[in-house]
């Protein structure tokens, strides 16, 4: 542990790496993937199961946190970390993505976005100073930049537009973050599908003095492998000795195709809205709980896995939690879900070190091919 926010790289296996994020909150082992605490809970689970899952970090919004609660009062409380009962390293988002996903009413012009609550209607307002503030407010470890993330396809006029207003907004962004001690400031590379824009992107975030570096405005519609020529043009652009982030990913399949190509850290709700939805990530692939064959298997999940849960509870069992309804089958599904991704990133991580990455993947996807289709 430092005192200092530093990312040293540890081993590399062609383009993926190996590597360790240290804050003064502890350190976070990469490639990493972050579960999603959107609301202050991962939800579903205890903090400690999801530290027991071998998360090293979660992830929580400023949309969300600004709302309800309110980041004057979670400050108030001691801060995100003392308020959730996580003590470990927290990334926050800073708004702007949510903002533009989940409030019907907003208007976005150069100065931030007005918006009105998707809960109760109310008015608010988001700029680059302000979501720095509440970031700090909330005294998360990692703070994102503000940024305008649009979905996929869109004209490249619209995607440079947003990309132009993101790189002004990422320097209001680091001009308030100011010289935070211990705490890290990343950048959001936009520019949509198109190539020009994506590494014009990428060169002006890494000539600012950011600690990281993510890329944003993927996973927002487009199929996998314009997600993928994205990153190939994009990551040569990205210094070598800063972390690299891709936001909201994903599948994984994703995960794997972006850790191959030099992608470090990683976060999505699929884990854990999946296991709401009675459905099961394994080594053996998506499972449906739901599906009536599993209705009499006094078989588990998978009598092999890291967790648990997914050891000691039988498909028959999960399956009548599902269509009960029954929180538990949500706890449960949640728990085996983000403990297989865990499980995975710890795969991955092992063998980047051993220089094995290429059979690792082989035989993993051989594991999803063997489960259902
Ligand atoms: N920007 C921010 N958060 C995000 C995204 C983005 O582009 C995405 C896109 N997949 C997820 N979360 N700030």
């Amino acid at each position: 542990m430092t005192e200092q926010f530093s990312f040293r790289l540890l081993a590399k296996d062609g383009a993926a790496r190996r590597g360790l994020v240290s804050t003064p909150r502890g350190d976070i082992r990469t490639p990493a993937f972050m579960p999603v605490g959107t609301a202050a809970t991962v939800k579903a689970m205890f903090p400690q199961d999801v530290r027991a899952t071998g998360a090293d970090i979660v992830l929580g919004n400023v949309y969300h946190l600004m709302l309800r609660p309110g980041a004057e009062r979670i400050a108030a409380l001691g801060g995100l970390h003392k308020f959730m009962n996580w003590p470990h390293p927290i990334l926050t988002d800073s708004g702007g993505f949510q903002v533009m996903s989940l409030s019907k009413l907003r208007k976005l012009n150069e100065e931030g976005v007005a918006f009105q609550s998707h809960i109760d209607g109310s008015r608010h307002m988001l700029t680059p100073e302000r979501s720095m503030e509440i970031q700090r407010l909330l005294d998360s470890d990692i703070h994102m930049q503000f940024d305008e993330c649009v979905r996929l396809p869109c004209t490249d006029a619209e995607a440079e537009r947003a990309m132009r207003l993101s790189l002004r907004w990422a320097e209001r962004s680091r001009k308030a973050f100011g010289d935070a001690r211990g705490k890290a400031l990343f950048g959001i590379v936009q520019g949509g599908a198109s190539p020009p824009l994506r590494i014009e992107s990428a060169k002006a975030l890494a000539a600012m003095d950011f600690h990281g570096l993510a890329i944003g405005g993927l996973a927002v519609g487009e199929p996998q492998d314009v997600m993928l020529a994205m990153l190939d043009i994009v990551i040569p652009h990205l210094p070598e000795e800063k972390p690299r982030y891709l936001m909201g990913v994903g599948t994984p399949d994703d995960i794997v195709q972006s850790v191959l190509r030099g992608v470090d850290m990683f976060d999505c709700v699929m884990p854990t809205r999946a296991g709401r939805h009675g459905l099961a990530y394994t080594r053996f692939g998506r499972v449906n709980l739901r599906n009536a064959r599993h209705a009499d298997d006094a078989a588990p999940l998978d009598e092999g896995a890291a967790c648990a849960s997914a050891r000691d509870y039988s498909r028959a069992y999960l399956h009548h939690l599902v269509k009960a309804q029954e929180i538990l089958g949500m706890m449960l599904l949640t728990e085996i879900n983000v403990a297989y991704y865990q499980e995975l990133m710890a795969g991955l991580r092992e063998a980047i070190e051993q220089g094995r990455l290429a059979d690792f993947i082989v035989q993993t996807k051989e594991g999803w091919a063997r489960g259902e289709a």
